[in-house]
């Protein structure tokens, strides 16, 4: 079953949108892995990011991310890398519909409230990153007969 990462900013858990955010997946039917909230090194910060070394902001986001805890959560399901994507909406939440995460709560392309793994590459990356082995829950969820 696919996997992917996907964190709440330090914005959204400031905002205390990290049960929104949590239950939008739930209901949507997918299956929570492993989480955690944990306040960011700047070495992680920076690992992450790594595909944006070279842009303008990357001093800025790597500032942004390590300013306040984060939720960081490995989730579960079918086709779940891309479909996160679309829920989460544009980067930029003026582009960002109206349903989407950032198109409801978003107010700027800095603070735009979640992270999600943008490929099956990133994902397995990014997991690896932030989680041990062992913080990854592997359990049957018995609903899973109805969706
Ligand atoms: P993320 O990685 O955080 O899930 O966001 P994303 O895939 O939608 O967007 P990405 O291109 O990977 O950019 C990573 C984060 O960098 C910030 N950003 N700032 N100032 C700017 O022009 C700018 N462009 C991107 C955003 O916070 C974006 O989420
Ligand atoms: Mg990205």
């Amino acid at each position: 079953m696919e996997k992917t990462f996907i964190m709440v900013k330090p914005d959204g858990v400031q905002r205390g949108l990290i049960g929104d955010v949590v239950s939008r997946f739930e209901k949507k039917g997918y299956q929570l892995v492993g989480a955690k909230l944990i306040t960011v090194s700047r070495d992680l910060a920076e690992q992450h990011y790594a595909e944006h070394k070279e842009k303008p902001f990357f001093g800025e986001l790597v500032d942004f991310i390590t300013s306040g805890p984060v939720f960081a959560m490995v989730w579960q399901g079918q086709n779940i890398i891309a479909t996160a994507r679309q829920m989460m909406g544009k980067t930029n939440p003026s582009d960002a519909l109206p349903g989407t995460i950032r198109g409801d709560y978003g107010v700027n392309v800095s603070m735009n409230i979640v992270h999600g793994s943008d490929s099956p590459e990133s994902a397995e990356r990014e997991i690896a990153l932030w989680f041990e082995k062992s913080e990854l829950n592997n359990y049957e969820k018995t609903i899973n007969r109805w969706i």
